[in-house]
């Protein structure tokens, strides 16, 4: 004689279900932090190469604008957050060598991945619309703007002499203007306060992580040199 097959309970017990469920989540948390991981890398891209684009539109606006010595110049920053460089004084200087990139006068993107605004500093000798800048220049104290890998900069000084520094606060935005034209509240890092202090000295490393996290970029005289007499200017 057979007996009957028993019948088997279908489904999963509680524990299988909650096996399931710490799975999926541990899944879904990872894939979050993959998706924020690859947001920020995407975003820090962006902007370094808006920051390349930016030093071309430089190298470009020196190539095809002449002060009233014939010779070239770069243009001031702007001040008043309408985009525009700031109208220069009788005898070519600017009114502040340092402020937010020009994007308009520039034809650039007005903000960073960030919506904040690129900080822009150029040297004197460089941003006079009466006496341009020319080969042999004298070196003068407000013609050195340097980056170094540290605020003390007493240790790697990566690059000096330049004729200007173009920088994205990153993605923290602390001491960047913003696109409204506020100011961001200030870094309590000391690279990023050295950064936004509107001198002639500017701090580049790799990021920190809950610290230092601004891209700069500059332009060294010997590339931009190069480019005016690639352009046929007179130096
Ligand atoms: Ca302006
Ligand atoms: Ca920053
Ligand atoms: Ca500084």
């Amino acid at each position: 004689m057979t007996c009957p097959p028993r019948s088997r309970v279908s489904g999963f017990t509680l524990a299988e279900l909650a096996i399931v469920l710490v799975i999926i989540a541990l899944l879904a948390g990872g894939m979050l932090l993959s998706l924020s991981t690859q947001s920020d890398m995407r975003d820090s891209g962006d902007t370094r190469k808006q920051l390349a684009d930016i030093n071309e539109a430089l190298l470009g606006f020196a190539a095809s604008h002449s002060a009233t010595d014939g010779r070239p110049y770069l243009p001031c920053p702007d001040t008043d957050n309408d985009g525009v460089e700031q109208p220069r004084s009788g005898s070519g200087v600017c009114p502040s060598q340092e402020g937010i990139l020009p994007w308009v006068t520039l034809g650039l993107a007005q903000t960073d991945s960030w919506q904040n605004h690129y900080r822009y500093r150029v040297a004197t000798g460089f941003s006079n619309g009466q006496t341009g800048f020319y080969l042999g220049m004298p070196i003068t104290p407000a013609n050195t703007l340097r980056v170094c890998d540290n605020a003390a900069c007493n240790a790697t000084i990566l690059a000096s002499g330049l004729p200007v520094v173009v920088l994205s606060h990153g993605k923290n935005g602390l001491g960047a203007i913003s696109a409204s034209g506020a100011a961001n509240p200030v870094s309590s890092d000391a690279d990023e306060l050295e950064n936004g202090d509107g001198d002639n000295d500017f701090v580049s490393h790799t990021p920190t992580p809950g610290g230092f996290d601004d891209q700069v970029s500059w332009i060294s005289p010997n590339i931009l040199f190069n480019r005016l007499i690639a352009a046929g200017r007179p130096l």
